[in-house]
């Protein structure tokens, strides 16, 4: 038999027996650089804290809906057989939806869930909740929130910027200086949305220092950019990069590196903007030293990088966690700009691009494909959120906020319905979500894993994984596309969120709308054809789906030339214009000045972020905390895995500072230090390093929210992070702009409990209550189980 596949958002492997003849993972042949994250002797090193059947939440089976919501997270759940839960779900929908109306069903469910295109679970759930009404929706991402909204006005939408970025090809041949803001972090590279193929940015990072390339990295971390030989590492204070932007801009205007002819052929609004840079509009000209006391780089240094970008082939690039911050539009234009007054946009291995680094697709040779998709049908409920803004819209129903223009209202949401999502690791300021989660009737969660969400649940139905189920694999630019075969059976009594779905809408008489009377090999087949019939004049060449499925893995062809980002605009504009409304790049933008909005106007601008270390609150909480993506997972999955947790200490997240920030603490290496400010505490195990600019801290994400008392136990940095928008433009997170302190632990430490089981109760004879059927009423008996860990 042909080798079975799988794939994963980091990356594609083969199935390999262990010597015990379980089911295991090695690389796949076709990866350069294949993740860690993926690879298990045994894949059952994946199935730690796997949630075995489904439960109810003790006090909602014994008094019905909506009791003790106080009692989330910290109540015990009672195993029931999947009929009665199904039948809970379902008579529960039918009651919020009579009662409140669909738009009190919040569905946005936001998370990265699984690879796979048929068992991806916000693209099944979706599809449910049209089929019963429709529900809330939310818009953007925790990712690229600013960016997503900004973008489009300024330039195109960010899936054409990406879509449409220099190839690493090209910049190994032609760049001769990569000035980035943030680094490239191959470690983010590992992943791509839906699967990475081989893993490229790390070769070819180093193929360009090879070549010749020098590189200069603006960031407050050194990590985030190694290319196998000298990087000028410039550390810069957290949030402050578009002061620095500015500073360089003005270099170039005033020492004679720009062409105004040029950038007014290309770029619209450079007019407003100059004036502004020049200090005309408020006395403040944007000088190197300006930006020096807000930056804390060294004006000689603005200068010298700015003469040398203007003097060598330069691709400048952004990493999007810039954007994820107290004006994250800011940055992101700014940089726009500078690389327009730069000039050398269009040109082979020039210009700039917003977030190499980010994910392995960027920069890929490979072309651009619409891979197989999901139906989900139509949303006829217009109730919506940007997505990080969901604590506010728990807290504030009926309250008013701008976004992109436009003033909205935040629904009344009674349900919560999420799948492939995990809140309590992605959303900031977790203890105001704590009290917000206490608000809607009903909390439905679909997972594999007891994450902290399931466990914040009032009903938790277990999920299979990608492995224990069969699918399509494709992710576009990654020039795959992979029959994801399942390579062990579902654990417990886990199911597909399809088979879930298609249950509870035949309970709700609704089966056929959903299932169109297909079942998971009919999808398959469905989705396999579509999309071999919707790519037949690109790839001929695609087998049947039987051949497919023998095949395992058929590669998609791969672009001859390397691809110059804006070459077309650059030969000849007016014949390829821009999807902006002046068809030019707006450096000033009408559109968005005439929102009126105080923190995002006409054009780019430095403004305050929130907090900072030069703010006021720095007296208090003197460190800024970076809370980026982990090395060691993807975001919080596979954080019970034996890699992941060889990264941690005693089950806690490192955190990094400097040595000179360490020894006016009292902190060691190895030392379990206490993070905190007024929003809340973790504790983390300290990793004293000269690889971290003054000042700051930085604690990865991921850890599983443990926080049995007032402390989080595991090194959640969302405890401590800001849950306000980014601008009344983009309502995007910004987990980026945070002020902590630090001290050594004095108290005894705990056993972190972030991986165990919740507390689980068997019911010997469990009739449970449903509500609005007063016949299915009655007494409850429980047999307590002792609650497993594992
Ligand atoms: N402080 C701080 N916070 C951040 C960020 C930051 O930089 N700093 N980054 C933000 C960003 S960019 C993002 S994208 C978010 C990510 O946040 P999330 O996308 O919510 O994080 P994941 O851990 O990927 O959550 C996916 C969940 O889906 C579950 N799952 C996997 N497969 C399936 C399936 O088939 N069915 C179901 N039902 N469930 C499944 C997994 O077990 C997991 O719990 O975090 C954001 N939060
Ligand atoms: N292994 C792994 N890879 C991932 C993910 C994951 O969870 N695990 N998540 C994926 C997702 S969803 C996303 S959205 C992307 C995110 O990609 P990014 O947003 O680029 O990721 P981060 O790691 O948060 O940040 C990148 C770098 O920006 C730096 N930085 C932060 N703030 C500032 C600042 O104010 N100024 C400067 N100059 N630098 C700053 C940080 O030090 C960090 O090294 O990564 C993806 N890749
Ligand atoms: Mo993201």
């Amino acid at each position: 038999m042909a080798t079975a596949h799988t794939l994963f958002h980091w990356g594609l492997y083969e199935a390999r027996p262990h010597e015990s003849g379980e089911p295991g993972l090695g690389r796949w042949r076709g990866d350069e650089d294949p993740s860690p994250i993926g690879l298990a002797d045994r894949l059952s090193d994946f199935d730690v804290a796997r949630i075995a059947r489904p439960s109810v939440r003790r006090s909602v089976l014994e008094q019905g809906p909506g009791a003790r919501r106080d009692l989330r997270g910290r109540e015990a759940f009672v195993e029931v057989d999947w009929e009665i839960a199904i039948k809970l779900v379902a008579s529960e929908l039918t009651r919020v939806i009579a009662e409140h109306g669909n738009a009190s069903i919040f569905g946005g469910s936001y998370g990265w869930a699984s690879a796979g295109r048929f068992h991806h679970a916000l693209s099944q759930l979706h599809r449910f909740l049209n089929v019963i009404g429709g529900y809330i929706r939310q818009t953007d991402s925790y990712s690229l929130g600013a960016g997503r909204v900004l973008m489009p006005h300024l330039l195109g939408t960010m899936d054409e910027i990406m879509g449409g970025m220099t190839s690493w090809d090209v910049m190994e041949r032609h760049t001769e200086l990569f000035v980035t803001f943030g680094g490239v972090p191959a470690k983010n590279a590992q992943v791509s949305p839906g699967g990475a193929g081989s893993h490229r940015v790390a070769g070819a990072l180093r193929r360009m220092k090879a070549n010749g390339a020098r590189f200069v990295n603006f960031s407050p971390v050194q990590s985030n950019l190694d290319v196998g030989g000298e990087v000028e590492w410039i550390p810069i204070r957290p949030n402050t990069d578009t002061a620095l932007m500015l500073g360089l801009a003005f270099v170039l205007q005033t020492e004679g590196f720009t062409d105004r002819a040029q950038i007014d052929r290309y770029a619209s609004g450079f007019g407003e903007f100059l004036p502004y840079l020049l200090g005309e509009t408020d006395g403040m000209p944007k000088t190197p030293e300006w930006a020096a006391a807000i930056t804390g780089v060294p004006e000689e240094t603005i200068r010298r990088v700015a003469r040398d970008m203007a003097s060598s082939r330069t691709m400048l690039n952004i990493a999007w966690a810039l954007q994820r911050a107290s004006h994250g539009e800011q940055p992101f234009w700014m940089l726009m700009t500078l690389g327009c007054m730069l000039g050398q946009f269009g040109l082979p291995g020039g210009g700039f691009g917003l977030g190499y680094g980010a994910m392995n697709g960027i920069g890929s040779p490979h072309v651009k494909l619409k891979g197989p998709t999901f139906p989900q049908g139509r949303n006829p409920i217009d109730a919506f959120i940007p997505c990080a803004r969901v604590t506010d819209m728990l807290l504030s129903p009926g309250e008013r906020f701008a976004y992109n223009g436009g003033v909205h209202t935040y629904p009344d949401a009674r349900l919560i319905y999420w799948a492939g999502g995990n809140p309590f690791h992605h959303h900031q300021d977790l203890n105001r979500l704590v009290a917000a989660w206490q608000r809607p009737e009903t909390i439905i969660v679909h997972e594999p894993y007891w994450t902290p969400t399931a466990k914040h649940a009032d009903i938790v139905l277990p999920v299979t994984t990608s492995v224990e189920r069969e699918d399509i694999g494709f992710s576009t630019r990654e020039g795959t596309i992979v029959a994801m075969r399942k390579l062990k059976p579902a654990y417990g009594e886990a199911r597909s969120d399809f088979d879930i779905l298609a249950a509870i809408a035949a309970r709700m008489g609704l089966e056929a709308a959903f299932t169109e009377g297909l079942d998971e090999d009919g999808w398959l087949r469905r989705l396999y054809s579509e999309f071999r019939r919707d790519s037949s004049a690109l790839l001929p060449d695609l087998p049947d789906f039987d051949a497919f499925l023998e095949a395992g893995v058929v590669p998609l062809p791969l672009h001859d030339e390397g691809v110059v980002y804006l070459q077309d605009y650059r030969r000849d504009p007016e014949a390829h214009p821009l999807p902006t409304p002046s068809g030019k790049m707006e450096i000033h933008s009408e559109r968005i000045a005439a929102f009126g909005l105080a923190d995002c106007q006409g054009h780019p601008r430095w403004y305050e972020p929130a907090e900072w270390l030069g703010s006021a609150r720095a007296n208090a909480y003197p460190l800024h905390m970076i809370s980026d993506q982990p090395e060691r997972r993807l975001h919080s999955q596979l954080d019970t895995a034996p890699w992941s947790k060889a990264g941690k200490v005693d089950g806690r997240e490192p955190i990094q500072i400097r040595t000179e920030d360490a020894l006016a603490r009292g902190i060691a290496s190895g030392d379990i230090v206490r993070v905190f400010n007024d929003r809340g505490a973790c504790l983390a195990s300290a990793v004293v390093t000269d690889a971290i600019a003054p000042h700051v801290v930085k604690l990865s994400t991921g850890a599983w929210f443990d926080q049995p008392g007032s402390i989080e136990q595991a090194g959640n940095p969302n405890v401590l992070t800001l849950d306000i928008g980014a601008s009344g433009l983009s309502q995007g997170c910004i987990a980026q702009t945070c002020l902590v302190e630090i001290e050594k632990y004095a108290g005894a430490p705990t056993r972190v409990t972030a991986h165990d089981l919740p507390h689980l109760v068997a019911a010997a004879t469990v009739r449970p209550i449903i509500h609005g059927d007063p016949k299915e009423m009655t007494e409850l008996a429980f047999t307590p189980s002792p609650g497993r860990t594992s």
